[in-house]
């Protein structure tokens, strides 16, 4: 099994400058290297092509979904790409790149596992849709379009079908969630655990019961990592920071288990803003959460074989 991996230079579905200069700062930073020195064979499938836009181009398809045939686009590349490397039995790795590319991402890993399960890590919902965000940001609802709420363009990206079922779905830190958002979760059959859940069980038990929630239930886990997740006092490079997060010993730990059990089959790392990050902070945190997930993704795959 090679690790493949796949950068996405997208910033549209965020309408701000920035995440889309992250995989260029990950490869600076030697991201391929250090995944080979635990042990990997690494495929770079390159970066997808991001289709240029101008300001004008913001609303021409929607009104309320910003840069809708661009992110389209990008989001339909990327999930050919994922479904290859899954196809051939490869690990997917996506550096991000705005939150919009979990569409593409899941589409993608949907069509190669039937019955796939969705782990979002993040301090928003990202549920919304045309009708509920309070932004047009296309960032703010792959998750929803994801399991068939939405936009009809966002639901049949790539192929015409929902790619995950609603309760396949494992939401962990939400904190800042739009009302729009709150209504759809008091109402779902998806699993969220908020922020103040996760302080009220510890994160322990939040990951025992994610693992329990998945076992004998689907064929495998896709992973949407979204660094604000983390407390933005200690991950400040994101383009929607937020306070009260995880710590980042919480996310490895998250990561570390979805790892070694086995269940983990591909991975998006996203929202990194390199403009907008503080000494390195925020791409550090990143790069060593990574090779974190990424060991214990090796360990879990040689006791495996010597089992
Ligand atoms: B991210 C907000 N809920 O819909 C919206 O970073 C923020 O991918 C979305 O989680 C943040 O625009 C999207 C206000
Ligand atoms: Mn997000
Ligand atoms: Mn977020
Ligand atoms: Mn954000």
């Amino acid at each position: 099994m090679k690790i493949n991996l796949i950068g996405v230079p997208l910033n549209l579905g965020a309408d701000k400058l920035g995440s889309n200069l992250a995989p260029k700062t990950y490869r600076e930073a030697n991201i391929i290297k250090i995944i080979k020195s635990i042990g990997f064979e690494v495929k770079d499938c390159g970066d997808v092509e991001v289709l240029k836009a101008n300001e004008e181009d913001k609303y021409k398809h929607h009104p309320n979904l910003k840069y809708l045939n661009e992110v389209i686009d990008a989001n339909t590349k990327l999930a050919e790409k994922i479904y290859q490397s899954l196809s051939n039995g490869d690990f997917a790795l996506v550096l991000g790149g705005d939150h919009s590319l979990g569409l593409g991402s899941i589409a993608g890993a949907s069509r190669a596992i039937k019955n796939i399960g969705v782990v979002w890590i993040d301090a928003h919902g990202d549920i919304n849709t045309h009708l509920t965000s309070p932004t047009g940001n296309i960032h703010g609802m792959p998750l929803a379009a994801s399991f068939g709420v939405g936009h009809e363009a966002l639901v049949n990206l790539y192929e015409e079908r929902i790619k995950v079922k609603e309760e396949n779905v494992f939401h962990i830190a939400g904190r800042d969630l739009d009302k729009g958002e709150i209504e759809l979760i008091n109402k779902s059959k998806g699993q969220f655990y908020t922020m103040d859940k996760v302080k009220e069980l510890g994160i322990e038990k939040v990951v025992e019961d994610m693992l329990n929630y998945f076992k004998d239930r689907v064929d495998a886990i896709h992973v949407s990592f979204d660094l604000d997740s983390i407390d933005s006092l200690f991950a400040p490079g994101t383009g929607t920071p937020v306070e009260n997060g995880l710590s980042v010993d919480d996310a490895k730990f998250i990561l570390e288990s979805l790892a070694s059990s086995g269940m983990m089959c591909s991975l998006d790392i996203v929202e990194l803003n390199p403009l907008l990050d503080k000494d390195n902070k925020t791409l550090n945190i990143a790069i060593d959460i990574i090779k974190n997930t990424l060991n214990k993704l090796k360990l879990s795959l040689s006791n495996e074989l010597s089992a």
